[in-house]
């Protein structure tokens, strides 16, 4: 009998004679390669040691100035037919795709040692979980997807056991922005990237595998892959309620998936458990519920901004074993980015400090760093069966019009809420930064099939017997005549939780109003905040003709899916729009 492991060494041989490397090197996921790798990139300088007494265990990577965030005008997702891709990706004939990327892969590892990296996203035994292979010859990847997978022999076996897996092939190439491409073949269960050594371009366990190659996979099997935290909400009885967020890049999912109770929360008994910060693969159980496993097993966090006030959780999670990306570095050689206590003294790019350059740590900076570290971590988080979601959320960076939360009336009106979604820009990608796009479910980037497609799957989850969890929208990003946000956000954001789960229980009854329930007086707990009455008002106002201009965006937006749009999504933009013309109460809290 042929093992499963034909297809695999096959494959791995044809990548070898392309790409033409002096040695092979198949990854164990032991502690013992994973020191000879670090040791091997101090040597060559891909790692630089930080402070060993603050930091032990932590290194930093400077990666190339002009690869520093995701390349999503040289992301293709390249499907027979190019209707499949939809509006929403952009698109190359695969023979076309392969034949470009195959004449960038020869002899492109000359010299160098190719990494043959097994891979299981999600816990090892769960049947929520699927399995892949990197083939890179970068270390730095390597180093990586041993943090953010299950990486290494038990992969491998499970490879066995299963035959499929996702084939990724990765070259960190030139790092030429010209010569640099991001590829997907959903039908093929493929990648190939070459010519960047960031993130999402090259750890194609995440992005590409877990998000975008899993998405349609998704599709054809009845689930759904997302651009989502999950956390728990655990209460003073002990009851927890898992939630998953849907927010763009660089809008929360880490801070609210670590959030801390505020004081008075912490004292009656809330805790919050950390499942998943930022992909979510969900699927209905025998009782109907949706079921949600994180196919990750580290974090690539932002780090601006992460401090003891905003999230200490993530500090204390990366004070040891940490890879820094583009951050500073102070004079003590500890890791510094904008928002930590101190000064640099060297920036991203290693050169003296000096403002005038800007910022000190790049604006998309990271750390990558084992999800075990964190000290809310769930046990939850490793059960194989995953965790029964309660309630999604949407949410983006809104500067105006969109209140602080709002719940849809169903899932049908929570799926326009989602392909509704909009937010600024951030630099999380390359770009513009800080200008309102569309970005349904925050998928925009991710979403490896036609957007129409994708919300007729959505709806379709809604059938007879499914339990499915209540949907939300929320907005921590609204800001004041004086340009400042109006909600202070961060821990403080447990006080929409917690009428959310007194939603999803039934023990608040809320607002109706045209666009959703918004929380009654008074349900929105507010002890030991100092909100005054009329931002609160303000947060929770819903403006008629503000609205009305926006269905009518929205409505343009669906429209731009033109046949695949499912014909009920547009009719609830409608039933929405036709509601907002009906005179009625403008605010919650007048
Ligand atoms: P990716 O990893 O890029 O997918 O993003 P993420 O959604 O995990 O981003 P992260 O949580 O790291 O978001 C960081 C940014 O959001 C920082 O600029 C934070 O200051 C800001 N942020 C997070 N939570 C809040 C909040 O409740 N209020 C406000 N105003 N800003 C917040
Ligand atoms: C994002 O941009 O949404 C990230 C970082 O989470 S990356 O892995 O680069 O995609
Ligand atoms: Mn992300």
């Amino acid at each position: 009998m042929t093992s499963k492991l034909d297809s695999l060494d096959q494959w791995v041989n044809d990548v070898a004679a392309m790409t033409r490397p002096a040695k092979i090197h198949w990854c164990d996921g032991s502690d013992t390669e994973y020191r000879a790798l670090v040791q091997q990139m101090l040597q060559s300088g891909d790692l630089i040691e930080l402070n060993q007494q603050t930091h032990p265990g932590c290194y930093l990577h400077r990666s190339s100035p002009s690869d520093v965030a995701r390349v999503e005008h040289l992301t293709f997702v390249c499907t027979k037919d190019e209707a499949d891709a939809g509006p929403n990706n952009h698109w190359m004939a695969p023979a076309e795709a392969h034949a470009k990327m195959d004449a960038l892969f020869d002899g492109c590892m000359e010299g160098r040692t190719m990494y043959v990296i097994p891979y299981c996203m999600g816990p090892i035994d769960s049947p929520l979980s699927r399995c892949g292979v990197e083939i890179t010859d970068s270390p730095y990847v390597v180093a990586n997807m041993r943090t953010m997978t299950r990486m290494g022999a038990p992969a491998l076996a499970r490879i066995e056991r299963e035959g499929r897996f996702v084939k990724g092939l990765h070259s960190t190439g030139e790092l030429d922005p010209e010569r640099r491409f991001i590829i997907h073949f959903p039908e093929e269960l493929s990648i190939k990237s070459y010519g960047s050594g960031y993130g999402g371009n090259a750890l194609l366990g995440k992005k590409c595998h877990a998000l975008r190659i899993a998405s349609h996979q998704a599709r054809s099997e009845g689930w759904l892959a997302e651009h989502m935290l999950i956390v728990g909400i655990e209460n003073p009885q002990g009851e927890t309620h898992y939630v998953a967020a849907a927010f763009p890049s660089a809008c929360g999912k880490t801070n609210l998936a670590m959030l801390i109770p505020p004081e008075g929360y912490r004292k009656e008994g809330w805790r919050v458990w950390t499942v998943g910060d930022d992909i979510c693969w969900m699927r209905p159980g025998a009782d109907g519920r949706l079921y949600a496993i994180n196919p990750e097993a580290g974090f690539f966090g932002v780090a601006p901004g992460t401090s003891t006030l905003s999230n200490p959780n993530a500090l204390q999670t990366i004070s040891r074993d940490t890879i820094f990306t583009n951050v500073a570095v102070t004079a003590d050689n500890q890791p510094w980015w904008e928002g930590l206590p101190g000064t640099p003294v060297t920036d991203w790019q290693g050169r003296p400090y000096d403002p005038a350059n800007g910022p000190a740590a790049h604006p998309n900076s990271r750390f990558t760093v084992s999800a075990k570290q964190c000290p809310t971590w769930s046990p939850k988080a490793e059960d194989a069966q995953g965790v029964p979601i309660s309630a999604i959320m949407f949410g983006g960076r809104r500067p105006s019009l969109l209140p602080l939360v709002m719940e849809a009336r169903d899932w049908t009106h929570g799926v326009l809420m989602g392909a509704a979604m909009g937010s600024e820009t951030t630099a999380a990608a390359t770009g513009a930064v800080g200008v309102l796009r569309r970005d349904s479910m925050a998928m925009k980037p991710f979403c490896g099939y036609h957007y129409g497609d994708y919300f007729a799957h959505w709806l379709s989850l809604d059938k007879p017997g499914a339990k499915l969890p209540k949907v939300f929208h929320v907005n921590w990003f609204r800001k004041g005549k004086d340009g400042k946000f109006l909600w202070p956000g961060f821990g403080e954001n447990l006080r929409v939780l917690e009428w959310m789960i007194a939603r999803v229980e039934g023990k608040a009854g809320g607002v109706e109003t045209p666009i959703g329930t918004l929380p009654a007086h008074g349900e929105l707990k507010l002890e030991g905040l100092e909100l005054p009455r009329e931002t609160l008002a303000e947060l929770l106002t819903v403006d008629h003709a503000g609205w009305q201009t926006e269905l009518h965006a929205i409505g343009e937006y669906l429209d731009s899916f033109g046949t695949r749009l499912p014909a009920n999504l547009r009719q609830e933009q409608q039933r929405v729009a036709q509601a907002l013309e009906t005179p009625r109460k403008a605010a919650a809290h007048a």
